[in-house]
């Protein structure tokens, strides 16, 4: 292999995480070795069976699997066909190596759900190159997933998968009962910067208020663009009183910042209502609704202010 047969490793393309399938030890040692160059992190397994307990593991999102053929409990066709049928959650991209590349077995390797295929003895420089294919198309799906996923104006998830991804928050909470806060807010008399200013100054003030409210939040916190000029967030392992204190320094934070227009600079205050997972509550929408109660009732009492 002469050096000048692999381009350097693009530093666009997302490092990502592979599982190596070979009951040849020399082969896995040699993929690893070959992968781990390129900055890919590589778990390796040398039967069908290892190789699904460690996709079931759930520290690792494994992006790529490179198989081999023949394992010693079954075929990596199999095992291709199960992995196609289990992970759902996002697109791995399935290499199969084999030397028995001949056509009726590519064929069926890709019919199997094989993205693409590698001559056995592997090639250093073959590897990376289809690699960086497959890195291609996730990069695209990474794309295409951030689009669909997020709203337009603000870059902030969109309500639809805000409650997917709080379904596994509120298990966990329930399961552990630990404690898991809602708050929700809404910017007041925000018609009126759409009257005075225009529509594309109220979309300015709304990008701004975004900006701010997911600055505000750690990590874990799961947050959208909830409607129109409605924002929420839920906050895992918080209590009320810790929400209440959060959704105090962000209504402050918002009501504090100058926001710049084209015309004019503005100040706008926000209503918030915050609540918390009681142990009779069965779904997690109910969560939602007594913190947008909470919020009405903030409007009520003057704006600008929060309610639990
Ligand atoms: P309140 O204090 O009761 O919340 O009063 P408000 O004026 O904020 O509430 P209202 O529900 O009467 O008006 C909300 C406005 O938000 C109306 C709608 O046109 C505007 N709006 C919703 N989505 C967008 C958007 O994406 N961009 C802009 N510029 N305006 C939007
Ligand atoms: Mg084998
Ligand atoms: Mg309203
Ligand atoms: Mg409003
Ligand atoms: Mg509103």
């Amino acid at each position: 292999m002469t050096p000048d047969t692999v381009n350097p490793p693009d530093p666009n393309l997302i490092r990502s995480h592979v599982l190596v399938v070979d009951d040849d030890r020399l082969i896995r040692t040699l993929i690893r070795e070959f992968l781990s160059r390129e900055g890919y992190e590589v778990v390796t397994a040398e039967s069908c069976r290892e190789a699904l307990e460690v996709l079931e593991e759930e520290k690792h999102q494994f992006k790529f699997l490179v198989t081999d053929w023949e394992l010693p409990d079954g075929s990596g066709i199999d095992l291709i066909r199960h992995v196609r049928h289990v992970v759902s959650s996002h697109y791995m991209y399935i290499v199969m190596a084999t030397s028995h590349g001949n056509r009726e077995n590519l064929t069926r390797a890709l019919n199997a759900g094989a993205d693409d295929f590698l001559a056995k003895p592997i090639d250093r420089g073959e590897l990376v190159a289809r690699m960086r294919s497959g890195q291609r198309i996730l990069a695209l799906e990474t794309r295409l997933t951030h689009l669909a996923n997020s709203d337009l104006l603000t870059g902030l998830p969109t309500r639809r998968v805000f409650e997917e991804m709080i379904a596994k928050e509120w298990s966990r909470a329930r399961r552990y009962r630990l404690p898991l806060s809602c708050v929700i807010f809404d910017i007041d008399y925000f018609k009126r910067i759409n009257d005075v200013h225009g529509h594309a100054s109220g979309d300015q003030v709304l990008k701004e208020i975004g900006r701010i409210f997911s600055d505000s939040v750690r990590k874990s916190d799961i947050i959208c663009r909830y409607g129109g000029e409605e924002f929420c967030a839920i906050l895992p392992e918080t209590s009320t009183a810790q929400a209440c204190l959060w959704a105090e320094n962000l209504r402050k934070r918002i009501a504090e910042t100058d926001i710049v227009l084209d015309s004019a600079v503005v100040n706008v205050t926000t209503s918030l209502g915050v609540a918390e997972t009681l142990a009779e509550m069965e779904e997690q929408e109910e969560l939602i609704d007594i913190a947008d109660q909470c919020l009405s009732e903030a409007k009520q009492k003057g704006r600008n202010q929060v309610v639990s």
